[in-house]
């Protein structure tokens, strides 16, 4: 982890070198080039931001070297509320049942663009950004989606008025959307760990951002029927820019994620190109019940996969489930059957379940299970595969050697 700027140290010492012998001096140079070279840097990653820091770039390509011999698990809110706990220092309904926290914390910041103190699930902002701290001293990666509020309308990400053009450059919601981001810029600009933040010194969180994801279906106002595949590029692409060179923000891999798909065409009609995205995601909730569906999920990924890696970059399943996990071995016979038996899909790099809800009005509404649920005993099983990572099996994904 960066404890302090090399170069500013460098700089610093320059004059101090000035009084000291050509031996000294010698010495001093070799003892600094040793120190530079300490930290090995990724080969060139191509990400969409050469500027990425290098924890940022540490786990690109660590995920990268990852993929095919293992799979991330990943859990969105795993450690805000369960099914039957809210807000409990050090709970997670996965570490109930396996005794580990997730390898992959997802997080959701609708709301947030608002200036509401929780998000749209009632999930404190502060809270979660001290949940993004546990989760990344755990060694654990974190990603950030974003279900915005409709700007044309008022209403939520599911108000399917037509909105997207607004907000483009000339558009009327064009300043409220910088207006927005810049909420999100604060936000994520407070992702920091380090003894010395208070000095600028701190060590920013890699995040996955998966903005306007889904968007192959028509329930989210920036998903198809409502905004053209133009618009939806320009839109992404305009975020890229504004949050990578307005904002500053290098701590962010930009994930895409799609919901179903049947061709590379399908999945490609809205991309915004090579240099806007770092990870192919797939998003599907409908597949794994029945063993066609399985096929079938096992397919999809292999496309990602496929489209990914002839762009040097990396896949994953970026939400998956299914609601109250009724199948008791769903985790081996259909979430992990789906993945490892195939030589491509096998590559995706982590593999994320929605949420464990526990609001009144959405009942049996959880992806994981929970202490005495069936699927249990099998999630156990699921967790002891080789295959699988939970937080506790983790290399160090933030520093490269
Ligand atoms: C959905 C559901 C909603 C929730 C939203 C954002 O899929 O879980 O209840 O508000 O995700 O987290």
């Amino acid at each position: 982890m960066k404890i302090f700027d090399r170069s500013k140290y460098r700089l610093a010492g320059l004059p101090r070198l000035a009084g000291l012998s050509r031996l000294g001096l010698a010495a001093c140079l070799l003892l600094l080039a040793g120190c530079a070279g300490s930290r090995a840097t990724p080969p060139d990653l191509a990400l969409v931001d050469p500027g990425a820091t290098a924890e940022t770039k540490a786990l690109y390509a660590n995920l990268k070297r990852l993929a095919s011999g293992a799979v991330l698990f990943g859990h969105q809110d795993d450690l805000a509320y369960g099914v039957t706990w809210k807000r409990e220092k050090g709970r997670s309904d996965v570490k109930d049942v396996v005794g580990a926290y997730p390898a992959v914390f997802g997080w959701e910041l609708g709301d947030l663009e608002l200036g509401h103190e929780a998000n749209l699930d009632g999930v404190n902002f502060k809270d979660m950004k001290g949940w993004i701290k546990e989760g990344y001293k755990a060694g654990s990666v974190v990603t950030i989606a974003w279900h915005l509020n409709n700007p044309v309308s008022g209403g939520n990400a599911w108000d399917t008025t037509r909105a997207v053009h607004t907000l483009l450059l000339g558009g009327a919601n064009h300043a409220t959307y910088k207006r927005w981001l810049d909420t999100f810029a604060d936000f994520v600009g407070d992702l920091e760990v380090g003894a010395f933040r208070w000095l600028g010194l701190g060590t920013p969180i890699p995040v996955i951002f998966r903005p306007f994801h889904e968007h192959t279906g028509g329930w989210f106002w920036w998903g198809k029927g409502h905004a053209s595949p133009d618009e939806y590029k320009q839109l992404w692409r305009f975020t890229v820019d504004y949050l990578r060179d307005e904002k500053g923000l290098h701590n962010l891999l930009y994930a895409y994620s799609p919901d179903h798909f049947t061709s590379e065409a399908e999945y490609l009609e809205r991309y915004p190109g090579d240099a806007y995205v770092d990870i192919f995601g797939y998003d599907d909730y409908g597949s794994l019940r029945t063993d066609e569906g399985v096929a079938r999920l096992t397919e999809n990924l292999r496309t990602v996969v496929e489209l990914a890696e002839a762009r040097g970059k990396i896949a994953a399943l970026t939400e998956t489930g299914l609601e109250g996990v009724p199948d008791e071995d769903w985790w081996t016979n259909r979430l992990l059957a789906a993945i490892e038996g195939d030589p491509v899909a096998r590559r995706i790099v982590y593999a994320l379940v929605w949420r464990n809800a526990n609001e009144a009005d959405k009942p049996g509404h959880h992806y994981a299970p929970y202490t005495g649920h069936p699927s249990a005993p099998n999630f156990v099983r699921f967790y002891e595969h080789p295959f699988v990572l939970f937080a506790d099996e983790l290399p160090d994904l933030y520093r490269y050697r």
